[in-house]
Parts: structure tokens; C-alpha cells; sequence
């Protein structure tokens, strides 16, 4: 089809940097760089050209993000790039998508892939843009390392006019809430489950943190569902709900740090089901009924329920179970149970480095740290879609949240667990810390806090299929006395300074213990750790420093 085509000389190339775990995120300023925006979409869009070949021409890619600042011109500038190099450009009204609705899209329309804007947890001040393959997952390693040459050695940019290439159909809208919500209704039958809301009186209450999940939340919870729902922050808003009290940009991060109101209301205890998304809905904080779910427990409990999403009809002769291995590892736990529900197939539960896309390549059933869990009917992490599971369960059940989880913990035992990060400006104490954990093994049999180091390893990820070190060093492990597990690896989603982000985990056979006294050691521990090498005073927060505790302490 004919469009018009300009061609832009770059003068002065900017420095992309390349893509971290999920895309590549700087603040505003950065991509606000005059044609910085542009080369790093050329890069893109000659990656796809590249890798389509020949084919190339009329190939589908899917267009979308979170309703950050910006977001919806840089939508519109992206196209225009895409389109110019013959591509099918699809995009959802306003340009808003939620990235497991993107990589849905991507698989029903049978796009070449698509690009994702979000900086996803990050705050309206940054922005994030990430690539999507046809499979429907995050671009892999080598895929990576080819955009970012290209993104940096781009010389011109051929973009068309907006309007015009809409005009001639090379640019096309699409309903994507309705799109993902058909989705979810032939995973869950929304037919069989709204009766059973309507009949029980189902209620719920949902946190959209002001991101893109309020109008997909609507058309699921209550055009679809017909729920009583209470829905906060539910208008996509470019600043993501503006800034906190300490003027501080606020983080559209579904943790108990971020959703006050939330956890209010649940707290009353007459909400079956309660639930927060991050701005692009791949993350999600669930509970009800007075109880939070931890993202681990919850991959647990749907793995324990996967007969009622047909799991099986999507795997071949190996289900994979996976969780990255900084997460709780209590799906292991439930591993001989497993084994036990699917009599015909051979189930394995892997550990992987942190990046969904090590969990999307086997199946996508599997849970993070950083409150993912995924989709396998996509190929990403999926907020929504935990959401209604979790709901499924308590329909089928007619049990509230917490009664599932002692139901397993009763069994298998309970993972206590929680996140924190230390976090800095400067690289020369980013070293400090490498260096220090780096040499953690030659502090072993010391005492930190009241628990001694017993040993200290980096983590290598050994692929199930391949058998190839495919990942090293993706985690630091100290093993601390009677059974204190402290992990730590590096954020690699920051804009500016370092956090190294530090996961705390102890298995008990009694769930029912305050979980406050299980963690505080190993806070502790670490924290001496540190001081004990002259880090001090570095900010630290822990995810369960405002989680409400049903078995109580502080
Ligand atoms: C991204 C990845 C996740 C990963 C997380 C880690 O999440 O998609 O797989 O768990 O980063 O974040 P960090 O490196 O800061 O610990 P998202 O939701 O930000 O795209």
C-alpha cells in the first residue's frame, strides 16, 4: 500500500542502552532526547524486518502500554516507523494494553510480535519499552544483543504520517479488553462462575493503581461477572495517581507498601475477593476475606487447582512448575502432589534465573518474586488472570483464601518469605556490595545477628532441556543456621543508582506462626552482614513491614 515515507538523517546518534530484564527503562528525560525515541523504534523495526527476511511485508505487530506520560504520542511515533517498514501495525484504542493483552494478541492474531510500552512497576517518571517475539514472550538474549546493534548503529529513520498510513490501513485498532476478556471467559467460563457470584452474592474490591487495568477490570469483574465490586484508581491516568505525601512519584506496584486503601478494606474481612495490578497488569497482590495471598503460596494453590484450566491439554509429556529462584520455593513442596494429579505426564518443578522469559520458554506456568504469575494460555506474567483463578477457586470451593492455603500449608508445610532491598546511588558502593557477596564463602562459620553463616554460593541456571549452564550467577545464596535462607541479586529494572534486592526465606511445618518473628533473623543477619563490612544506613524495606498478619505479631 502507499504511504508517504520520510526519511530523517541522524546527525547525532544518541547511546541506547541495551534492554535489561524487561525492556529497557531510563527516566523521561531520556527518551524525551530529541530522535532518541526514533532510532531506538528503527532498531526495532529493522530487527523485526531482519528477522522476518523476505517475508516481512504485511507481517502483524502489535502496538500498546500502560497510560504513562507520553505513552500515547510514543504509541503514535513507534507506528509510524513500524508502518514505514511495510509492517501491519495493530493497536488498541488510546494505545492502552496491559502486557499479558499484548502477548495475547500477538498469539491469536498471529502477529510477527509487538512492543510493549511500560516501565511497568516504575513510577510515571520513567518510562519502559520492551519487545515481544510471535511466540508471544519477552525477546530472548540474542535477540536482545541483535536490536540493541542495530538500535545504535542506525543512520537514518523512515517514518510515514500517522493518519495517512491509518487512512490507508496499514495502521489498525483493535478491542483488546474485549479481546483478553473472551480469553479469560474460555479459560473460566464466565457463564458457570457469574451464576455462582450472583447466587453467593459474591463481592470484590480491586486496586488498579490508576495503570491500564481499570477498563480491562470493568469489562471482566463487572460487565462480564455482574459483581459487586468496589473499583479504587481505577482511571488510567498518566501520572499513575501523581505523588505521595513526601512528594515522592507514587509506584503503581501491587505491594502492601503501595495499597493502603486496599488493605483497609480487606482488612473488614466482607470482601470475598481483593486485588491490586501494576500499571501494565502483569503483577498482582490477591486475597480476600481479611487475608493477602503471597505470590508463591498463590502459584502453589493454582498449581494444586490446574485441572480446572484444562493444564494439561497445553503441555506435551513434561508439565513444567516453575518459579525463579529468588521466589518461596513452596511449589517444590507440593511437588510429590503433583506428580500424583498427573498420572500421564512427567512433571518437573525448575528453578529459574529472574526474567519471565525463562518461564515463558517452558510453558509459562510458573511464579516470581516480584508478584508474576503466569499465563500458559500467553506467554507473560498475568495479573487479571490470577485474579480470576484465585476467584475460580473460591467459587468452586466455596472456601475463602485462607482456608485454601492451610489446606496445603497443613499438608506440605509453609515458606515464609519476604522481599526487601538495600538500595544506593553510587557504582563504587554497588562494587562494595559485589565484591562483598562475591566473597561471602570466606565469612562462613561466622556469626551474624544470632544466626551463623554456614555457606555462600552463586546460583548458575542449568536448562532442563538443554542441560547447558544457560544463566550464571543469576542470584547469590547465603545459608544461615537452622534453615535462614538469604538471597540477593541486583534490580535490573532501576532508571538510576542500584538496589540489590534481598529475598528472605524459612521453612516451618507450622503455618501458623507470627511471621514477623520467622523473618526478623534474617533480616537481622543480613543487615550485620553488612554493617559488619561497614555498610550501614543504606534504605531498606521489606514487603511484609505493612503486611497484615492474620496469625499476629509485628
Ligand atoms: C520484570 C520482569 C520480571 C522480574 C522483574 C524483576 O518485571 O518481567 O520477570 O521479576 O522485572 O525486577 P527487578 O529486576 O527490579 O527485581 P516487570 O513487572 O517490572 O516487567
Amino acid at each position: 500500500m502507499n504511504i508517504p515515507i520520510k526519511e530523517i538523517k541522524i546527525e547525532k546518534p544518541c547511546t541506547i542502552r541495551k534492554m535489561g530484564t524487561s525492556g529497557l527503562r531510563e527516566v523521561q528525560e531520556v527518551y524525551n532526547q530529541p530522535l532518541f525515541l526514533e532510532q531506538f523504534a528503527q532498531g526495532i523495526a529493522d530487527w523485526f524486518k531482519e528477522a522476518a527476511g523476505t517475508e516481512a511485508a504485511g507481517l502483524k505487530l502489535i502496538l500498546g502500554g500502560d497510560p504513562r506520560k507520553g505513552n500515547q504520542r510514543r504509541v503514535e511515533v513507534i507506528a509510524e516507523i513500524l508502518a514505514a517498514a511495510g509492517f501491519h501495525v495493530i493497536i488498541p484504542d488510546n494505545g492502552l494494553a496491559s502486557t499479558p493483552a499484548v502477548s495475547h494478541a500477538i498469539r491469536h492474531m498471529k502477529a510477527a510480535g509487538g512492543v510493549i510500552l511500560t516501565a511497568s512497576h516504575n513510577p510515571f517518571t520513567d518510562v519502559g519499552i520492551k519487545v515481544n517475539i510471535a511466540s508471544g514472550a519477552p525477546a530472548l538474549e540474542d535477540d536482545v544483543n541483535r536490536i540493541h546493534e542495530l538500535q545504535n548503529s542506525a543512520t537514518v529513520i523512515r517514518k510515514t504520517n500517522y493518519n495517512e498510513a491509518v487512512k490507508a490501513g496499514c495502521i489498525e485498532k483493535i478491542d483488546i479488553i474485549k479481546m483478553y476478556a473472551d480469553l479469560l471467559d474460555n479459560i473460566f467460563d464466565f457463564k458457570a462462575m457469574k451464576k455462582i457470584i450472583a447466587a453467593q452474592k459474591i463481592s470484590g474490591a480491586f486496586d488498579s493503581m490508576h495503570g491500564a487495568a481499570g477498563p480491562f477490570a470493568r469489562e471482566i469483574f463487572i460487565n462480564r461477572l455482574s459483581m459487586d465490586a468496589l473499583m479504587l484508581r481505577e482511571e488510567p491516568r498518566e501520572d499513575l495517581g501523581g505523588h505521595d505525601a513526601d512528594g515522592e512519584p507514587l509506584h503503581p506496584e501491587p505491594d502492601f507498601d503501595y495499597i493502603p486503601e486496599l488493605i483497609a478494606i480487606n482488612s473488614a474481612g466482607d470482601r470475598h475477593i481483593a486485588a491490586a495490578w501494576d500499571s501494565d497488569v502483569d503483577r498482582r497482590l490477591d486475597g480476600g476475606s481479611g487475608f493477602f495471598v503471597e505470590s508463591a503460596d498463590e502459584f502453589a494453590l493454582f498449581a494444586s487447582y490446574s485441572h480446572l484450566i484444562n493444564l494439561e491439554n497445553l503441555f506435551g509429556d513434561t508439565i513444567y512448575f516453575c518459579r525463579s529462584t529468588v521466589t518461596a520455593d513452596a511449589p517444590d513442596r507440593i511437588e510429590e502432589s503433583l506428580k500424583k494429579k498427573f498420572p500421564g505426564k512427567e512433571v518437573r518443578t525448575i528453578e529459574t534465573p529472574t526474567g519471565f522469559k525463562w518461564i515463558a520458554e517452558l510453558g509459562n506456568w510458573g511464579v516470581e518474586e516480584s508478584n508474576g504469575v503466569g499465563n500458559p494460555y500467553l506467554r507473560e506474567k498475568d495479573g487479571i488472570f490470577a485474579t480470576v483463578f484465585l476467584l475460580k477457586i473460591i467459587l468452586e470451593t466455596g472456601k475463602t483464601p485462607l482456608q485454601l492455603m492451610e489446606e496445603i500449608w497443613k499438608e506440605s508445610g509453609r515458606v515464609y518469605f519476604t522481599r526487601g532491598e538495600v538500595s544506593g546511588k553510587e557504582n563504587s558502593e554497588k562494587e562494595v556490595l559485589t565484591d562483598l557477596l562475591q566473597g561471602a564463602s570466606g565469612q562462613t562459620g561466622k556469626t551474624f545477628g544470632n544466626l551463623i553463616l554456614e555457606s555462600a554460593e552463586s546460583w548458575n541456571y542449568t536448562h532442563p532441556e538443554s542441560g547447558t549452564i544457560a544463566a550464571r550467577d543469576a542470584a547469590w545464596v547465603l545459608r544461615f543456621s537452622d534453615g535462614n535462607t538469604v538471597k540477593a541479586r541486583f534490580s535490573g529494572t532501576g532508571s538510576s543508582g542500584y538496589t540489590l534486592r534481598v529475598y528472605c526465606s524459612k521453612f516451618d511445618k507450622d503455618y501458623g506462626l507470627p511471621k514477623s518473628d520467622i523473618t526478623r533473623p534474617m533480616k537481622e543477619a543480613f543487615d550485620a552482614f553488612l554493617a559488619a563490612h561497614g555498610l550501614t544506613e543504606k534504605s531498606k524495606k521489606y514487603t511484609d513491614a505493612h503486611q497484615p498478619d492474620v496469625y499476629g505479631g509485628k
